[in-house]
């Protein structure tokens, strides 16, 4: 891809965090506000009617509670942007989606529960448990969980099934024992004791990456990917994976409660293994823009503007606020 004459609707990057050189830069004018805002709308109307309010009441008020409590639904978001990256349409990956943001919603509840991270707050609400009581949180959880499985499958339309099921068994190997809960259970395991840089790379990569990466990896199969095309994504979303948690860690120590919508400064309270602990607030800030900068180079090989809303998620993810 040539980098170069191009043009933005908005600044690149804080400076405090990461600059590119000019030359890194997509070719397309891209209005990457506007397409996050029309996304997240589609992402949440698809998400409100995949979980009518029914029989039993209680428990679907609980799930849709927090599934429909904000978030920026960045997981969602990176799938239809992979999926269109290869050519797809949107309607082919808005199943896939609203899985993984019922999923995602799945592990914030349970992660909130008093026998793990024992949070009040999430999403700038009362967690699910405070409002709902721990057991129907914990079967909001199991619920939401099985849900997005049902819903690829009941839903997913115009997709070979065998592209299908590989994007589940991706999807799946991400959640489990290989994935979010061993990232989970060594987080669990390491409270309290001093964990080296790549024990702490293991829990991030687990525990936050591996559902970044089969968003990724899952939008670019749907959306008629070749092989190549999803090993490059990969690529992409490892860097991106890693990223997003390094910027989580910073943010725990630079904002507030009320700009995070989740209880801040939690890690240094519990004493957490973070990127700011082990290297450094400065050397955090240095490794999550030398991610930022390697997952761009991955988007080279593909058409300029169809990579630019990835480009300018890798940004967002750098630059968020919360
Ligand atoms: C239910 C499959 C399943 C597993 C349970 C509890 C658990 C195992 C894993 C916890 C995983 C976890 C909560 C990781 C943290 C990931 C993270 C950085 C969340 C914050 O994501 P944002 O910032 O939040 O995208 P919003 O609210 O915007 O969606």
């Amino acid at each position: 891809m040539n980098f170069a004459n191009l043009s933005f609707e908005q600044p690149l990057l804080a400076e405090d965090l990461l600059t590119i050189s000019q030359d890194k830069r997509p070719l397309v004018t891209f209005q990457f506000e506007e397409y996050l805002v029309v996304k997240g709308k589609q992402v949440n109307n698809s998400l409100n009617e995949a979980v009518p309010l029914r029989h039993p009441i209680k428990i679907h008020e609980a799930m849709r509670y927090s599934l429909l409590a904000g978030g920026k639904r960045v997981r969602p978001i990176l799938c239809i942007a992979s999926c269109e990256l290869v050519g797809g349409d949107e309607s082919l990956a808005m199943p896939m989606a609203c899985a993984l943001e019922m999923i995602h919603t799945a592990s914030l509840i349970h992660d909130d529960l008093p026998c793990m991270d024992n949070d009040d707050l999430r999403r700038g609400k009362p967690t699910n448990h405070k409002v709902f009581g721990e057991a129907t949180a914990v079967l909001a959880g199991d619920a939401l969980l099985s849900l997005a499985f049902e819903h690829i499958a009941s839903n997913t339309r115009n997709i070979s099934p065998d592209r299908v099921v590989c994007a589940i068994a991706e999807l799946s190997t991400a959640i489990g024992s290989q994935g979010l809960v061993a990232g989970q259970m060594m987080d669990l395991e390491s409270e309290g004791k001093e964990v080296s840089l790549n024990e702490l790379e293991y829990i991030h990569v687990h525990k936050t990456a591996k559902l970044l990466e089969a968003c990724l990896v899952c939008g670019t199969i749907v959306g008629g990917g070749n092989t190549a095309d999803i090993e490059r994504v990969r690529k992409y979303a490892r860097c991106i994976g890693l990223l997003f948690q390094v910027v989580d860690d910073i943010l725990d120590v630079t904002k507030s409660s009320e700009e995070l919508g989740k209880t801040a400064g939690k890690d240094l309270v519990s004493n957490k293994a973070t990127y700011p602990k082990l290297m450094g607030i400065d050397k955090a800030k240095k490794f999550a823009s030398e991610l930022m900068i390697q997952a761009v180079e991955e988007l080279a090989y593909f058409d300029a503007a169809r990579a630019a809303p990835l480009y300018h998620l890798a940004n967002y993810i750098a630059n968020r606020e919360n």
